[in-house]
């Protein structure tokens, strides 16, 4: 499935951000900021894995004569540095080649002016030529996005590490006194945040979109320091407690999941995003007290298992963007907006994880339930494609092939089906783009070859 997504794209889009795999041609987007080649960047540590050495050499070439980072335009900051700093950190240290290691620095420096803001909260959007940078049209109020600013530590521990320069993690750093300082509504943190004056601006409060991968890096971050970084493992724990209090529900008919919350009133809705909950609580299971170890993972076992119904009950057997527990349904998207797949990894994210820490055969069944859908509903002529019903087994195409198809999906359902020692979770901490990056055990350098 890498091949045929990577010989496609290749063949039809190479050098373009994503492959458009009905009409076959490549696709920009606007998301990059004049950056090129995403699908390569972010399919480059995918292919060395899975040792697709000619593939991965047409990568390296690519990253080593074409890949300009003199550019203009929007960027998402959060996108720039999951997809493109995660994929050539991560390349750098499975290879060790250093133009990965270069192109990762030069990067990350352009990302810098997005932090001079009044708090040092950065702002969503910065032209990677100018250095200007401003907030997303959409969020309220001027403000930043949590899980935009708070999924960028792992990345900037990394950059510090790499050029020895300390200001990457002085960024992250101030961004964690920022939200340790801020009161938090019962406990949990709203998505939107001011970068002028450092306080909450709505109070909408989520695990999936807008909120997700923040979670995520709190607990990641404790992980990939070698266990040392307590302030992180306080942050997960108190957050993932008032998560629970607040937003873990029961449907009527068992399902646990978690639900939106606006100011107090809660939104019986589950994202497709919010799948990768599953994955990061049976991670985090490992550092709770004793007497809650099994109960984390009970819950992480049981969030997995309302993600696999949500695939289980369409007619694709394939999820749907966001599921709904309310007036009699279960599971299931309820809003014709809701209905459609575009390839992401979130619920096969949790079933790896959660087959590396139980061993339960169940976990990998599922996987191959969704290779079999993929196989069947998503794979077109020249590629794979997004479809915009898994309620119909007459799909119609949405004619992309996401980056993040073969950065995660392919990649995490490979590792599904790997022994354990294949980037074993001791070693490595997977960035949100699953990325993986080597865990701080005496140094990073140690790591810079996995061979
Ligand atoms: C990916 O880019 C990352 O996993 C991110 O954290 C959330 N969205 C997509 C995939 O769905």
């Amino acid at each position: 499935m890498m091949k045929f997504a990577w010989d496609n794209y290749k063949r039809y889009a190479f050098g373009k951000n994503e492959l458009r795999p009905l009409t076959k041609n490549g696709h920009i987007g606007n998301m990059f900021g004049g950056l090129r080649g995403a699908t390569i960047v972010d399919a480059l540590d995918t292919l060395y894995i899975m040792e697709l050495g000619e593939e991965f050499r047409e990568a390296k070439s690519w990253v080593e004569k074409s890949f300009d980072l003199n550019v203009n335009g929007e960027a998402s900051l959060f996108e720039v540095n999951i997809r493109y700093v995660g994929g050539l950190l991560t390349t750098y240290y499975l290879t060790g080649e250093e133009v990965f290691k270069n192109k990762a620095l030069e990067l990350g420096e352009k990302l810098l002016p997005a932090f001079n803001t009044p708090t040092g909260i950065p702002r969503g959007v910065i032209n990677l030529g100018s250095g200007m940078s401003w907030s997303w049209g959409w969020a309220s109020a001027g403000s930043s996005i949590l899980a935009e600013f708070g999924t960028l530590h792992l990345e900037f521990l990394h950059l510090t590490e790499l050029s020895g320069n300390p200001v990457f993690t002085e960024k992250v750093m101030n961004i964690r006194k920022v939200l340790n300082r801020i009161e938090k509504p019962q406990g949990l943190y709203p998505n939107f945040l001011s970068p002028v004056t450092g306080n909450w601006v709505q109070h909408h409060v989520s695990v999936g979109g807008l909120g997700d991968s923040f979670y995520e890096y709190l607990i990641k971050s404790w992980l990939m320091s070698d266990k040392r970084d307590t302030d992180a493992k306080k942050m997960y724990n108190d957050a993932l407690e008032a998560i629970e209090k607040h937003l873990v529900k029961k449907s009527a008919g068992g399902l646990t999941y978690i639900a939106e919350w606006r100011g107090g009133i809660l939104d019986h809705k589950m994202g497709h995003l919010a799948c990768f909950s599953g994955g990061m609580i049976a991670l985090g299971a490992e550092q709770a007290a004793e007497e809650k170890k099994q109960h984390y993972l009970d819950l992480a076992a049981e969030i997995t298992h309302t993600c696999h119904e949500s695939y289980a009950r369409s007619d694709t057997k394939l999820g749907p963007e966001a599921f709904r527990f309310d007036s009699g349904t279960e599971a299931m998207a309820t809003r014709l907006s809701e209905r459609y797949y575009i390839l992401r990894p979130e619920v096969v994210e949790s079933y790896m994880y959660m087959w590396r820490l139980t061993h339960d055969p169940k976990y990998r069944q599922w996987g191959w339930e969704v290779v079999k859908a993929l196989e069947k509903y998503c794979r077109v002529e020249a590629g794979f494609s997004g479809i915009r019903d898994v309620y119909t087994t007459t799909p119609n195409h949405d004619n992309m092939q996401q980056s993040f198809f073969l950065a995660e999906t392919l990649k995490y359902l490979y590792l599904l089906f790997c022994d354990d020692d294949v980037l074993s979770l001791e070693d490595w901490v997977f960035n949100t783009e699953a990325h993986p990056l080597p865990v701080n055990h005496t140094n990073f350098k140690a790591k810079a070859s996995m061979q």
